[in-house]
């Protein structure tokens, strides 16, 4: 824990000390982790296959899974598990996209595409997708990436039972004339965001795994979920960055982090059975696309931002892009405190260039007397725990939990039930937007 404090603060310190050298603020931008797969002309391949590995829960526990591994090398990242969900399949509009499957399970499987015109071969015809065998099947997938957005994978056979056994992943599909330096969901304008996240949504009936694991029947009309996860993780456990070693089958976090001003894209994936009322904190957002497609009054029109919301369901099987930013506007106090600051003359929209400060508060005093510091008693996590953190007392000067001093807004499911993980708080479907000063770097690769 101490190693991970003093890393967040040398890069506070870093990156004030650059944000002053240059005398602006760094514009990087956050992406989602994927893989890209094997380039070929206006083709993309991916080698997939399934396997059994384990992930843990927040509470303490650990679930036998049925898992998508990437067989590739990964640039990025050396994934070698297999990973819940799988691994998020980037790609660019216009692609042909090949999937390998390769499936080690003891049971038959198969992939489906929502979205995409599939044609596969190998394998045996299924209800609803060519079915890879068990031990060893294989089954090659095609479809052309025909339209820009985010998209759901998932197993095509029983996938009541085995999405929830983890055989889910999104993917995205970037426009055509995607440019990482200014990026748009779409091709569009108005679809223009500065930092984007993934919240693929999921849940788990625990009995049905152990169920799974000992080779018993399973009765899908029982179905009861006691667990819930945003990108596989559970809260607090998806705070943490991305490939943590000790979560190696749960690589991705669900961490929005951003700087005042900015737009964020939010890319939900409803992966489970059950809707998911996800409210976004802090203000209200807009819902740009659904299932991969704008929502635009004419081809071509871009967004019809009429749909302001705090509240969207997940549902089953849809996706969603919303776009959320955060100013501090109209507050009625400084945000930015004592931090340092550039308000000088604000420009016509009222905030500074620099900071993005509302100028009209800048200076007035938060309406509430906070206690010192000195006065509290609480540490960085409980001390006495290996499972909870470091032991020992905080150095002099320690901010403790929020050491970049962020403003911290609550993004959680409405139905409260799914903020535990098997009835124990904190858990479940909570994730945390931070707001950080202009001058806190946000490391594009792992907020
Ligand atoms: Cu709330």
């Amino acid at each position: 824990m101490s190693a991970i404090r003093l890393n967040i603060k040398k890069t506070w310190v870093a990156g004030l000390a650059v944000a002053m050298l240059l005398g602006v603020v760094t514009t990087a931008q956050a992406r989602i982790p994927g893989i890209t797969g094997n380039a070929a002309p206006g083709a993309r391949i991916f080698n997939l296959e399934t396997a059994i590995d384990h992930i843990v829960t927040s509470d303490g526990d650990s679930f036998m899974m049925w898992l998508y591994r990437n067989l590739d090398s990964d640039p990025d990242h050396l994934v070698s598990s297999p990973q819940y969900p799988g691994p998020t399949l980037i790609v660019t509009e216009g692609e042909t996209v090949t999937v390998n499957l390769t499936n080690n399970l003891t049971v038959t499987t198969s992939m489906v595409f929502p979205g995409h015109q599939v044609s596969a071969t190998g394998g045996a015809s299924g209800p609803l997708a060519q079915e890879a065998e068990a031990n060893g099947g294989k089954v090659t997938y095609t479809f052309l990436a025909s339209h820009p957005g985010t998209y759901l994978y998932r197993s095509g056979t029983q996938p009541d039972l085995q999405a929830e056994m983890g055989l889910v992943g999104a993917i995205i599909v970037r426009p055509v004339d995607y440019n990482e330096a200014s990026p748009k969901a779409y091709n569009h304008p108005e679809t223009a965001y500065d930092r984007e996240f993934l919240f693929l949504i999921t849940e788990m009936d625990p009995t049905l795994h152990r169920r799974v694991e000992q080779g018993r029947p399973v009765d899908m009309t029982e179905y009861f979920p006691t667990n819930w996860f945003i990108n596989g993780r559970n809260f607090p456990d998806n705070m943490t960055q991305d490939f943590v070693p000790w979560l190696p089958t749960q690589p991705y976090n669900s961490q929005p982090r951003m700087h005042p001003g900015e737009k964020v894209l939010i890319r939900l994936v409803g992966a489970g059975v059950d809707l998911h009322p996800m409210h976004l904190h802090g203000n209200d957002f807009d819902t740009i696309a659904v299932n991969g497609r704008v929502l635009e009054s004419a081809p071509g029109a871009g967004p019809d931002l009429a749909w302001k919301a705090t509240t969207i369901k997940t549902v089953p099987g849809q996706t969603a892009d919303v776009v959320w930013t955060w100013t501090g506007e109209k507050l009625g106090w400084d945000i930015y405190g004592d931090q340092p600051h550039n308000c000088i003359d604000g420009d016509a929209d009222g905030f500074d260039d620099a900071t993005f400060e509302y100028c009209e508060d800048h200076g007035v005093p938060f309406p509430v007397i906070l206690p010192e510091r000195d006065s509290l008693t609480f540490g960085q996590f409980y001390s006495g725990s290996p499972f909870l953190g470091g032991t020992g007392n905080l150095a002099p000067g320690d901010p403790g939990l929020n050491a970049t001093a962020g403003y911290f807004y609550m993004w959680h499911s409405h139905t409260e039930k799914e903020l535990t993980s098997n009835d124990i708080w904190p858990g479940g479907l909570v994730s945390f937007m931070i707001v950080e000063h202009p001058s806190v770097e946000i490391d594009p690769q792992n907020p």
